[in-house]
């Protein structure tokens, strides 16, 4: 998903072959700091109980690159607009979704948070990538390297071999990788040929 944009998220509330009736409200922890509770976090909340909704969501300008959460929760229509993403709600699910969020304007690498300079102190080559995908860093030593895929999921975790990752088995597709750093971590989006 990419920062600014607009999407559609589409539900059906079924118990059995039947139709339910259901509040639905849908957040994002927008800036990762583990919470559902900052002011521009709640992009849906539905005023009415349904069986099914197309619950349009803008992913907030201000959203993190990088893996994200995104809360779900729907609940019987006599408990009322769901109005809180943790605790005890009637009758109710709650469903999480990891979520790759990409920065509208920018190409790769893009740049998390305000760690500008590091991405100048990293190099990740070739991208895209047909075989091997080289991390040089030059004045900042690298921690660990996380590949996801578009869906979230992490796809190799390398804590020891971290000056390269074997892509010759992976898919082709667009892909983030994490490099996490003593002087914080910076996302690329890899594309695999
Ligand atoms: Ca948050
Ligand atoms: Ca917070």
């Amino acid at each position: 998903m990419t920062a600014a944009e607009s999407y559609e998220v589409i539900l059906d509330f079924k118990q059995g072959d039947r139709f339910i009736s259901q509040f639905i409200t849908i957040w994002m922890d927008v800036n990762q700091d583990g919470d559902f509770e900052d002011s521009n976090e709640m992009l849906y909340q539905s005023d009415l109980a349904q069986s099914s909704f197309i619950a349009p969501i803008t992913i907030p300008e201000t959203a993190i690159n990088g893996p994200t959460t995104m809360r779900l929760r729907s609940g019987w229509s006599a408990g009322g607009q769901i109005s809180s993403p943790c605790g005890y709600w009637a009758f109710s699910e709650t469903e999480d979704y990891e979520l790759i969020v990409t920065e509208a304007s920018v190409k790769a690498p893009t740049i998390a948070f305000d760690e500008v300079a590091l991405v100048d102190l990293i190099k990740v080559y070739p991208n895209p990538v047909v075989n091997e995908l080289f991390i040089k860093a030059k004045d900042t030593k690298i921690k660990q390297l996380i590949l996801y895929d578009i869906l979230g999921r992490v796809i190799k975790n390398n804590k020891q071999n971290i000056e390269k990752i074997d892509s010759s088995s992976l898919k082709s597709g667009m892909y983030l990788l994490e490099v996490k750093t003593n002087r914080g971590r910076v996302f690329y989006r890899i594309l695999k040929k």
